[in-house]
């Protein structure tokens, strides 16, 4: 997709439009659409409020729901706006790389959100475009055209994973035959990144389940399929789920007539046995980053864990980057992290995360560093030594009146290697607990033609006060 109004976005602002002109209860409206993921308020239709994430449907479930969606788009384009009959739903590529260059101008382009969702008007000048969103439905850097570093979107730890089920894999471990609608754990790594942080980046009404209303919801998933189906062509070995739980589930949605229709996960596998083939399955696949491995823990599966120190009470997040010391606990062995940090021993460190949340869409993602010194700026660098990983509030936001969100988010990260590595650089000598430093994802440049204003605005993203970002606890432990 490039990044200007063609003909395909075009007829996509139209077709939004005339379906968001559609009642509520209309199968085939723009809200009835959305709340198939996630309602504004409590509902007890069955249908509605059914998005799974935290678990290994996620990709199947994502991939009937914009199928579905696009079915429903491409009838109102032809039956109702006499347009053409091949309209097929765009993906929006930000892993998109020039000349292996993440910084060039092109490949920057590809990371902010597309002008057409930026502009109030229509082409012609017109106001009232459909995909348009206004601040705070939308993050500050996002609106203001500001690109998403290139650390937060590089696809590459999940396309590399050999696996589809587990921890820490490419789609999540297993979770049965259930759909986890509020599970605090998103484990799968292409869910976790790059899709997780492109919902902080964009923020507002995409970090909440409410997220399909933005438009540009539909083209973000349409990327992550598009890299589901990248995963399994790029390696023979690369294969999906074999168990019977994962393989007969049927993902119930409604069709361009308002029918329900059902897909079985196993149905769902071939993109080419769907009807429909992407441009691109080697674009955009990501890059190898610098080597160093940050791997997230095992959650809710933790090994017996001797833990070292803990925060005394909860963390509150702001504009400003943020050291959090970590209180040693009065019966842990002070070798305990020492020998952990060690090439020679088994034992791990395990950085944890709880009660992850916010009252509002803090618009903007957070990178969590360990060991570096919060006024030295080189040592805030997301390829550097110090970043073990990312925060974001997608699914933590508000004290939610229906079944989803106010629990929280867990993250866990594995800083074992990291450790070792500070070590071996000299950078921490064994002894004490190296400070915790917090700091809002910054954003990469403006675009070329920004209005100053807008992007003075938007160059250092600050969490609106009511948005209150804040950690329960963190905790260090050993295993
Ligand atoms: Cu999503």
């Amino acid at each position: 997709m490039t990044d200007v109004w063609d003909e395909q976005l075009l007829w996509y602002a139209r077709a939004v439009r005339a379906m968001q002109g559609r009642p509520e209860s209309d199968p085939t409206s723009w809200l009835f659409q959305a709340n198939i993921h996630g309602t504004r308020s409590a509902s007890d239709n069955p249908e509605w409020n059914n998005c799974p994430h935290g678990g290994w449907f996620f990709l199947p479930w994502h991939r009937a729901y914009i199928l579905c969606f696009e079915g429903i788009v491409r009838d109102v384009i032809q039956n109702e706006l006499g347009g053409p009959n091949d309209w097929a739903l765009p993906y929006w590529n930000y892993t998109r790389v020039t000349n292996g260059n993440p910084n060039s101008p092109e490949s920057l382009e590809c990371r902010r959100l597309p002008s057409a969702f930026r502009s109030p008007d229509w082409p012609d000048g017109e106001a009232d475009n459909p995909l348009f969103l206004a601040e705070p439905k939308r993050s500050p850097g996002a609106a203001g055209g500001l690109p998403v570093e290139w650390a937060e979107v590089n696809p590459h730890a999940a396309m590399q994973a050999p696996h589809f089920t587990g921890v820490t894999q490419f789609g999540s471990a297993d979770t049965d035959s259930q759909l986890l609608h509020r599970s605090a754990e998103h484990d799968g790594l292409l869910e976790m990144q790059p899709h997780d942080l492109i919902h902080g980046y964009v923020g507002g009404v995409m970090l909440q389940f409410i997220s399909p209303q933005d438009p540009i919801f539909w083209l973000h998933h349409c990327q992550i399929d598009r890299l589901w189906a990248a995963w399994i062509a790029s390696n023979s070995g690369h294969r999906n789920p074999t168990e019977a739980d994962w393989l007969g589930f049927t993902h119930t949605f409604r069709n361009a007539q308002g029918n329900q229709v059902g897909f079985t996960s196993e149905e769902l596998q071939s993109e080419e046995a769907l009807g429909y083939v992407y441009e691109s399955l080697t674009d955009g696949v990501g890059l190898k980053p610098p080597e160093r491995l940050v791997a997230m823990m095992e959650a809710g599966v933790d090994p017996p864990a001797e833990k070292v120190a803990s925060t005394t009470g909860p963390t509150d997040l702001g504009p400003d980057t943020l050291t959090v010391p970590l209180t040693p606990e009065p019966s842990a062995r002070a070798e305990a992290l020492p020998e952990a940090a060690s090439p020679n021993t088994e034992s791990r460190a395990i950085l944890t995360m709880d009660d992850v949340r916010a009252d509002a869409p803090p618009q903007t993602n957070y990178r969590v560093f360990v060991g570096a010194r919060p006024d030295h700026e080189e040592d805030l660098d997301p390829e550097g030594p110090y970043f073990i990983g990312h925060l974001h509030f997608f699914g933590a936001v508000g004290a939610s009146t229906h079944h989803h969100g106010g629990s929280g988010l867990t993250f866990k990260f594995d800083i074992t290697e990291h450790l070792t590595e500070l070590r071996q650089l000299g950078m921490w000598n064994g002894e004490g607990i190296p400070p915790v430093v917090v700091t809002p994802a910054t954003l990469g440049p403006p675009p070329p033609d920004a209005e100053a204003e807008a992007v003075a605005r938007a160059a250092a993203p600050t969490p609106p006060p009511e948005s209150r970002p804040r950690i329960g606890s963190i905790s260090l432990a050993t295993t």
